[in-house]
């Protein structure tokens, strides 16, 4: 009689861990955060970005007037902005810090300072 209490609560227990390692596998790193950028002569919105080292993130890149692009020289990342559907850029910050892209699409007087930042920390 005991015996089988036993081995029935160590089957409940089994099952119980499965259903958590279980859950765990599908959220965050499987779903990477999605952030919409909208691309407007001369600047970004948002302008500045906060992200988590080693966490997978998708910037969704709109132009809502001429084609621009963005470029993270330090990251090796980049991508052209055209008008109509977006541009999505996906990567991983392997690095904490702060990392300034820059529109890499000439596109007009203030094309200079027209930056897009990212705070990565741990
Ligand atoms: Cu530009």
């Amino acid at each position: 009689m005991k015996l089988q209490m036993i081995s029935k609560l160590l089957i409940v227990g089994a099952l119980a861990i499965l259903c958590v390692t279980g859950t765990r596998r599908v959220t965050a790193a499987d779903t990477p955060h999605r952030i919409e950028i909208v691309a407007k002569r001369f600047s970004f919105t948002p302008s500045e970005i906060a992200l988590k080292k080693g966490e997978p993130v998708v910037l969704v890149l709109h132009s809502e007037d001429v084609p621009h692009g963005i470029k993270f020289k330090e990251l090796n990342l980049l991508t052209e902005i055209g008008k109509g559907a977006p541009s999505e850029l996906a990567f991983t910050p392997s690095a904490t810090g702060d990392f300034v892209g820059h529109c890499s699409r000439f596109c007009g007087s203030g094309h200079g300072s027209m930056t897009l930042t990212l705070h990565v920390t741990e």
